[in-house]
């Protein structure tokens, strides 16, 4: 097994008045000796990609050597499902995920999609320094996060939405990448099938390794997004989505105000 150790010097939000705080993440394997120290480098160089209806902000958010790292820890950190955990249902049907998924939040929140309903684990020591970068990159807090692990190009990720009535529409979905470089592909609702099919060119990106992806609202509400099929990937690639989730009972309140 790999030796390594990691030190992370990260800034973490105490409360609600951007009151930052340093702690040191310090893991420890067997082998390699692998270091990252100081802050988040701020501000980070943010590309915006637009289109009807479509809102999106693109930057790196980890350099290389701070991204490898990320990768390592949550390759050993992170438990992802299995059995009928790691089945979807659509259409009546059954289907194994063509990739591996796990998620982890605040206690007791869950996700549901495709007729599986996913309870978060506990918040892992990577994950937090991870979500906790994000937020200070974009001012937006996180309670949840669903992980994708793609093992090469042949698992992918089909096209989707994510209007699930659970997510917090004022809060951006924040997707961060570490692995393998993946195209990732928009596609609007009204170029896709139906009588009255428009034509609206897909958008495509490439999700590189450290990279941030904020998919702002309505962004889900007009357009499928998907994770193509890539034969030549050869090597694997993790997918961090962060995410606001609103707590039944909040939501019940919010109806009725
Ligand atoms: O792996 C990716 O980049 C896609 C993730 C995704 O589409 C999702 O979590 O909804």
């Amino acid at each position: 097994m790999d030796k390594f150790v990691t030190h992370l010097k990260r800034s973490a939000v105490s409360d609600g008045n951007n009151d930052w705080r340093e702690e040191k993440l310090m893991k420890k394997c067997e082998e390699n000796v692998c270091e990252v120290e100081g802050e988040f480098s701020q501000p980070i160089p943010w590309q915006k990609v637009e289109s009807e209806g479509l809102d999106c902000d693109y930057s790196l958010l980890f350099h290389k050597e701070e991204a490898d790292c990320l990768f390592r820890q949550l390759e050993d950190e992170v438990v992802y499902f299995t059995g009928d955990k790691a089945k979807v249902h659509v259409y009546g049907k059954t289907h194994n995920v063509p990739r591996k998924q796990a998620t982890y939040g605040d206690e007791g929140l869950m996700y549901s999609f495709s007729g599986v309903h996913l309870m978060a684990r506990p918040w892992t020591p990577t994950l937090e320094y991870i979500r906790d970068a994000v937020t200070k990159a974009t001012g937006h807090t996180f309670n949840f996060v669903l992980i994708n692990r793609y093992k090469d190009g042949d698992d992918h990720m089909g096209e989707h939405r994510d209007d699930e009535r659970e997510l917090n529409p004022a809060c951006p979905i924040a997707s961060v990448s570490l692995g393998a470089s993946r195209d990732f592909i928009f596609r609007h609702k009204d170029a896709r099938t139906g009588p009255v099919k428009r034509h609206i060119e897909p958008v495509k990106l490439e999700l590189g390794h450290g990279s941030l992806l904020l998919m702002n609202h309505p962004t889900n509400t007009f357009w499928y997004h998907s994770l193509p099929v890539r034969k030549k990937v050869q090597t694997p690639r993790i997918n961090l989505t962060y995410r606001s989730i609103i707590k039944s009972t909040d939501r019940k309140r919010i109806q009725r105000e």
